[in-house]
């Protein structure tokens, strides 16, 4: 299991001034954040870091939320991270989100749902170097 995965703070929670709130629950969480950026995300990229959706009905509303306005992209590490975010962030949909989760808290509704965690190891590292060069990412031992 590796110890690195990528999140992203979405446009509903920083539009809504909870930018500060959700790296706080990040940290609170014991995470540590190798990598950040504030960024206006471009239809084109939004389009294909989402390619797997893309026969999905809500593929164009998510599309069309994920370019409205800026968000906060991260590479996040701690033990198992990729299930420990997932764990921390809660259920896609926010009425079935375990009380204290992230998405709990914060989320409006599924599609509106404040923040993203990947799925596995293999897309943590492709949707990390989506966003970042590593340049960009501190080292674990720092
Ligand atoms: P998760 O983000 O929890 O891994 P996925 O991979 O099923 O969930 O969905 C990716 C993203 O697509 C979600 N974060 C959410 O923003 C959006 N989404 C999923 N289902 C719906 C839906 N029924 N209506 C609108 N947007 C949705």
């Amino acid at each position: 299991m590796g110890n690195k995965t990528f999140a992203m703070i979405k446009p509903d929670a920083v539009a809504s001034g909870k930018l500060g709130k959700v790296i706080d629950a990040t940290l609170q969480a014991g995470f540590e954040i190798k990598g950040g950026r504030l960024t206006l995300i471009t239809r084109a990229q939004a389009e294909s870091f989402y390619a797997v959706h893309r026969e999905r009905p809500f593929y164009g509303e998510l599309v069309d939320f994920m370019s409205s306005g800026p968000t906060f992209v991260m590479a996040l590490e701690k033990d198992n991270a990729v299930q420990a975010w997932r764990d921390a962030i809660g259920a896609t949909d926010p009425a079935d989100a375990a009380d204290g989760t992230i998405r709990k808290m914060y989320a409006e509704n599924k599609g509106r749902n404040a923040v993203h965690g990947s799925d596995s190891d293999e897309n943590a590292e492709k949707e990390i170097a989506f966003f970042f060069s590593e340049a960009e990412i501190i080292a674990s031992n720092l």
